[in-house]
């Protein structure tokens, strides 16, 4: 009776109709605000889609999840004339930031608002996570039901990275188009592309044909060579921003940069004399583990001619705003006027700089983004951070104490998921969170999967959802009702004792 009376007044404003056996879904990253309503909707057979001119491009989306359960659909523009509603006004920026919407599923149907097609694509997002896991791998040809919903949602921060070290072992296109609709799916929104270190260069460049003809060869001992030509990287970059994912290209200087030295040797101070004779003379390549040991010659004024061209290249091909400059790891007398001039230059071809941690001993320009990883150099009170604290973020550490082929250089019990859901900060210099996959050991497919899921589900509800609605509990429960959509999808993910997978 006291059941029956709560769902006579609920904010639905309706009578239960059905008996309502749906559990609640399993968002994830959990919205700022969800209220699942007594009763369900069945996807109907033949469908409408209405739309208003802004959101027309969004609607392939809904036409996907309505293919997905092979359903009919029919799409014209209008408002409020259908049983799917889509509807764009930039007007809602007010409430709904730009990257947030509102869903409702109710008796007519399903509706959605936002301001831009990045909240429109989250708030369809939200709703393939309410469909059954079948649709992932296509046709699926089963009822689809639906709780009653009314959410409103968008994100805490609006960097929700993950980092694909494709230098020490390279991951073909293929491999990172799935990790991009991977990511859209758990709405994250930055793919930083670590593309260049010791072991190998992974972009094609038109004026140093030789740092992917030569570079482009070399990997990590039992790690995959390749590069990514200009074509790739557009490509990618395209697929990614219809996802609403912005990639960010590394170029990682002036250390870890032994394969453009090997490809270039005049980029050495003594171009005849080995860098350390204990290693490859120029041109050969390098395949170990070690860092910290290379450098771009900054006595040589000819050195920034290359930086230039480079970085001159890659703000060509790039359509994101940032390009990373690396920075990390390196000991040298010119290093902090080396970050400033490459800071300017960036800046100087329309893009703003990001940098690991130790370039903030340099003086930084206003727009320049520190990326933090081992917590060990001061940053400036005004520079905006994201945070890659190796500590919460290094997935290249184990998902279980002593995991084969992981690091532990950082935390000795490696980083499980709850030590990854645990990271907290009050700081507000941070504009979100990165979970980089350095490759030294990982060096296939399945590894990188191992290594990246469910981590990176951690880490995008991190990003997205406050701080005090994050219970890791409830997190894990939710989680646990994903593994049918992860291996839909193919997800070679490590299925983590502290989750009760279904
Ligand atoms: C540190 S973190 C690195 C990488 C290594 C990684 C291995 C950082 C900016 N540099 O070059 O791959 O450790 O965990």
């Amino acid at each position: 009776i006291l059941m029956l009376f709560c769902f006579g007044l609920n904010s639905f404003g309706m009578q239960q109709k059905e008996k309502n056996d749906l559990p609640e879904p399993a968002i994830i990253p959990l919205p700022l605000s969800v209220e699942w309503g007594p009763a369900k909707y069945s996807i109907p057979s033949e469908n409408k889609i209405c739309y208003n001119a802004e959101a027309e491009a969004s609607v392939k989306w809904v036409e996907k999840l309505l293919n997905g359960v092979n359903k009919d659909f029919e799409a014209s523009e209008g408002k409020d004339c259908a049983n799917w509603n889509l509807y764009i006004d930039p007007s809602l920026e007010k409430e709904l930031g730009k990257e947030g919407y509102k869903l409702k599923v109710h008796e007519g149907g399903i509706s959605m608002e936002s301001a831009t097609g990045t909240g429109m694509f989250y708030a369809i997002q939200t709703l393939r996570q309410m469909f059954p896991a079948g649709i992932e791998s296509g046709m699926l040809n089963s009822e689809v039901n639906l709780r009653f919903a009314d959410i409103t949602d968008r994100p805490e921060y609006y960097w929700r990275g993950s980092m694909l070290d494709i230098a020490r072992s390279f991951l073909s296109k293929e491999y990172i188009k799935k990790h991009i609709d991977r990511m859209a799916l758990y709405k994250l929104n930055r793919l930083h592309l670590h593309l260049t270190d010791d072991q190998g260069w992974r972009i094609e460049i038109k004026q140093y044909p030789k740092l992917t003809e030569i570079g482009g060869k070399g990997a990590v001992k039992n790690g995959r060579s390749g590069f990514l030509s200009r074509e790739d990287y557009l490509a990618l970059q395209e697929y990614a921003a219809q996802r609403n994912i912005i990639i960010i290209p590394e170029i990682d200087m002036p250390g870890h940069i032994y394969a453009a030295l090997a490809s270039y040797p005049e980029l050495n101070c003594d171009e005849n004399k080995n860098i350390d004779p204990k290693r490859a003379v120029p041109p050969a390549l390098y395949n170990g583990y070690n860092v910290g040991w290379t450098k771009l010659c900054l006595e040589n004024e000819e050195t920034y001619d290359f930086v230039d061209a480079i970085i001159k290249e890659l703000a060509e091909i790039t359509t994101g705003p940032w390009l990373h400059i690396g920075g990390d790891e390196i000991q040298d007398p010119f290093y902090e006027e080396f970050i400033k001039k490459a800071d300017s230059i960036v800046r100087k071809y329309g893009k703003a700089a990001i940098g690991w941690e130790e370039s903030a001993k340099a003086e930084l320009s206003e727009s320049f983004i520190v990326q933090r990883w081992n917590g060990e150099t001061p940053i400036a009170a005004d520079q905006a951070i994201i945070d890659s604290y190796c500590k919460f973020f290094y997935l290249d550490h184990g998902n279980v104490p002593n995991q084969e082929n992981t690091y532990k250089w950082c935390r000795k019990e490696g980083l499980n998921l709850e030590t990854v859901y645990s990271y907290r900060t009050e700081d507000s210099r941070v504009i979100g969170v990165e979970a980089p996959v350095w490759s030294e050991l990982v060096i296939s497919d399945d590894r990188a999967d191992d290594r990246l899921w469910p981590r990176s589900i951690a880490g995008a509800e991190i990003g997205w959802t406050k701080q005090e609605k994050r219970d890791f509990q409830d997190f894990t429960n939710r989680l646990a009702r994903h593994s049918a959509r992860l291996e839909e999808l193919n997800v070679n993910f490590y299925k983590s004792p502290e989750v009760k997978w279904e």
